[in-house]
């Protein structure tokens, strides 16, 4: 365990860790399960295209979020693309740029405009008071993103939506297994979408699902997803390759019973990052409502400079030295990359705290990859890196020693 600042490593001493500790490093269920079941699908030779594996994970997810249709994708953006398309999104549509690029991507990607929201600085999630002023005449749809998991004001969301005819969906790739008021998320707006992408706490290797209580929507959904096909020969709309696997739907099944542990273990090192973490001046871990159901997968941590005495990128750099490869999520905002950014060239984008907060927010490693000793090892970096830097003297070194960081280099690792 270091003990000075002068063990750091941006200071010559040796990482904490040998390994690199990665954010989004995949739960894994139990092997065998998985193994089972990936040699019965093979025996079966039923390996895509609505099969088995697929339809009892719609089935179990819709059970447990309590909603009518599940819809498994290929992923999460494809699931985004269908939503969107099948609600009739076109124009422009309303997204925060403090999400990832995939939200506003998916609706650049079917020549529909988003629109740029800033959010609520404390709970992250687009701002409905900043809605409605950027309302058009050609605006056709909100898309709310449950950012790290906690739900979007829903209420307020809803209100707008049905007070200016407009559709509601949400962006939910964070949000799986979490509630609002005592209601799992995917039970809002018009359809929600999930991702069950690798670095999900729950994951499909590369998966997704569109979830939804309206029948008719559902039966769009569907259809798109497999190119619009209602039957062998018969295509009826326009429609896509959306469809998940029987290897993605076999890891979703396994990862499923292996759902509440996953969970605890995200919770315990969420109580012990905060535990750790307080009182380091300058830095505020996002909190979750312990009253709600939570995957507590993201451990964000909101690093004020002035206060901290050190900026979110000086923290950055620390901690890769020492091979805590902590991600600024999200960074630069989707506004501040192409095709956004040059879209809005020389315009005020009128974010002011999506652009803070992009500076200011630094993802943690958790999951089951991570486990106590390391925690308090990443907290007691953090601890010396904030000590040292408060003082004005050492601050003027600081600034000198460290170099930008490189580009990230875990996928050569
Ligand atoms: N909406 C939101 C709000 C989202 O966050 C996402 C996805 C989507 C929509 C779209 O859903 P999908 O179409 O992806 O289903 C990652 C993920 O690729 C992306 O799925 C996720 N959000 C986003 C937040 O994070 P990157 O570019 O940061 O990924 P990458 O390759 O840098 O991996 C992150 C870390 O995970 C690395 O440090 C290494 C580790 N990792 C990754 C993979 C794939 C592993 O250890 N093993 C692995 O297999 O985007």
């Amino acid at each position: 365990m270091k003990q000075t600042p002068d063990d750091l490593a941006i200071f010559g001493g040796d990482p904490a860790f040998r390994e690199k500790l990665h954010v989004g490093r995949p739960n894994i269920g139990d092997r065998q399960r998985l193994l089972t079941r990936i040699n019965d699908l093979l025996d079966r030779k039923w390996l895509t295209n609505n099969g088995p594996y697929v339809r009892e994970l719609e089935q179990r997810l819709a059970a447990m979020i309590g909603v009518r249709h599940c819809i498994a994708t290929g992923n999460g953006t494809v699931a985004l693309e269908i939503a969107g398309r099948a609600l009739g999104l076109k124009g422009e549509v309303i997204v925060p740029a403090m999400t990832f690029i995939a939200t506003a991507h998916a609706l650049q990607w079917q020549g529909i405009t988003p629109v740029f929201c800033d959010i609520d600085p404390t709970s992250h999630n687009i701002d409905p008071a900043r809605i409605e002023r950027l309302i058009t005449p050609r605006t056709t749809g909100i898309v709310g993103v449950h950012v790290w998991g906690r739900p979007c004001d829903v209420e307020a969301l809803a209100k707008i939506a049905q007070r200016q005819n407009l559709k509601l969906l949400y962006d939910a790739a964070h949000a799986f297994a979490c509630s609002y008021k005592g209601r799992m998320i995917g039970n809002f707006g018009d359809a929600e979408v999930f991702s069950f992408h690798a670095t999900k706490f729950f994951n499909t290797l590369e998966g997704g699902a569109v979830v939804t209580n309206n029948d008719e929507l559902a039966s769009k959904v569907r259809l798109m997803r497999n190119f619009g096909f209602a039957d062998y020969d018969d295509v009826v709309s326009v429609g896509t390759n959306g469809k998940m696997n029987e290897v993605s739907a076999a890891m979703g099944l396994t990862s499923l019973e292996s759902l509440d542990r996953f969970i605890a273990i995200n919770y315990r090192n969420y109580k012990q990052y905060r535990q750790e973490l307080e009182g380091i001046p300058g830095v505020q871990l996002v909190t979750y409502d312990e009253a709600e159901r939570c995957n507590y997968q993201h451990i964000i941590l909101e690093v004020n400079p002035t206060t901290a005495g050190l900026s979110r990128d000086r923290l950055k750099d620390i901690l890769w030295a020492e091979n805590v490869l902590a991600r600024r999520y999200f960074y630069p905002g989707c506004h501040r990359m192409e095709p956004y950014r040059s879209d809005m060239a020389g315009a005020e984008p009128g974010l002011p705290e999506t652009e803070r907060l992009a500076t200011q927010l630094l993802s943690l490693p958790t999951g089951t990859a991570i486990g106590s000793n390391q925690i308090r090892q990443i907290c007691q970096i953090i601890r010396l890196a904030i000590a040292y830097s408060q003082s004005a003297e050492r601050q003027r070194m600081f600034a000198g020693c460290i170099q930008p960081t490189p580009l990230p280099d875990q996928k050569s690792s």
